[in-house]
């Protein structure tokens, strides 16, 4: 068998963390060989429910799950830990502005990235689920100086996973027929889903399609899926988000197909216009245990524009963040 892997998981107790943590202990996260160390932080009022869920994980008494350790102390949680799953974060409360949402994230993600700094395995890898994705993981990187900038990267697969079904159903066809589907940019409203790169049976998906339905149907039906769940649901998306916090890990570790890619926020090069350091959404390979930017594609004007109008909410997001000392 293969050396254990420790996961840490935040907001463990909620409504991601129920519907992830089976999955990370059944061997979906990195392979079916590989056993798993659970570390479960929550804060304080929520450890008696995380306890709840850790019964009912050795009831399912899975083969691969070798420990299951619940902390409401950050450092205790990341030390040592391979893969960390930043799901816990503040929602939004009614009439909050961006900033104080940004400003009461920063409390809990400058913590997480210097515990993660001060602790955290050689190979750390960490996934931000928790919102605003994006800027929490600029958040929790700019405290961990110790760890390559590029083990931190913002949750986009469950907008790639979207995006995927909705064109397959628009097509007719399996969603194992598309490829190099792209989003770029924030994981929020302003997010890009790109088909003039995504292939279907080995042809431009755009191609495939009225200009109508990709403008005015696809993009904004991708792009406003959370509300839409949200609106039937009574609740926020929970088991395909852990599916695509899932399918993240697994596609880092264990590589991307040839001849495809997928979506990812990672810290940016520079690549495409989008300034360096910011972690933005683009379509990456991951080879080796690594992710890599897709280079040289071209970009039309149509795509040009919503590119930049996310990366400029992006920019945004950032200053505030740098104006109120959290990065
Ligand atoms: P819940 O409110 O059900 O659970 C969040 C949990 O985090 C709670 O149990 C809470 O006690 C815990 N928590 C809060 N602060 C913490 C801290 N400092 N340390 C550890 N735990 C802490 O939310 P849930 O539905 O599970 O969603 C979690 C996050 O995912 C939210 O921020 C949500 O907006 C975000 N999402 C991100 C998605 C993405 O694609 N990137 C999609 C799904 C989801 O909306």
């Amino acid at each position: 068998t293969k050396a254990p892997v420790t996961v840490t998981v935040t907001g463990a107790a909620g409504q991601i963390g129920y519907a992830l943590l089976f999955r990370i202990a059944s061997g979906q996260l990195i392979d079916a060989e590989t056993p798993i160390k659970l570390r479960l932080l929550e804060i304080p009022q929520a450890v008696k429910a995380a306890e709840g869920t850790a019964m009912e994980l050795d009831d399912c008494a899975f083969p691969l799950l070798e420990s299951i350790d619940i902390t409401d102390d950050a450092r205790t949680a990341f030390d040592g830990t391979n893969v960390a799953l930043l799901v816990g974060a503040r929602p939004r409360a009614k009439g909050m502005e961006r900033g104080d949402l940004l400003e009461a994230n920063g409390g809990i993600f400058k913590p997480q990235g210097e515990a993660i700094n001060a602790g955290a395995a050689d190979d750390v890898r960490v996934l931000v689920v928790g919102n605003p994705a994006n800027t929490n993981a600029l958040i929790a990187q700019a405290h961990a100086p110790d760890v390559p900038a590029e083990r931190f990267t913002a949750m986009t697969r469950l907008d790639h996973n979207r995006a995927q079904t909705q064109l397959a159903q628009k097509l007719g066809v399996s969603v194992t027929d598309i490829r190099k589907l792209t989003i770029w940019g924030n994981h929020s409203a302003t997010q890009y889903p790109d088909l003039f790169h995504a292939e279907v049976g080995g042809k431009i998906a755009a191609e495939q399609v009225e200009q109508s339905w990709l403008a005015d149907e696809f993009i904004p039906t991708v792009a406003k899926r959370g509300a839409a769940i949200i609106d039937a649901r009574g609740a926020s998306s929970a088991a395909s988000a852990a599916n695509a916090a899932i399918d993240h890990v697994h596609t880092w570790v264990n590589g991307t197909p040839e001849g495809d890619w997928t979506s990812a926020g990672v810290v940016s090069d520079g690549s495409y216009g989008v300034p360096e350091g910011l972690i933005s959404s683009f379509p990456v390979t991951a080879r080796d245990g690594k992710f890599e930017i897709v280079q040289g594609l071209e970009i039309d004007e149509f795509s040009r524009e919503r590119i930049d109008a996310s990366v400029a909410e992006l920019t945004e997001e950032r200053d505030t963040v740098r104006k109120l000392g959290l990065i």
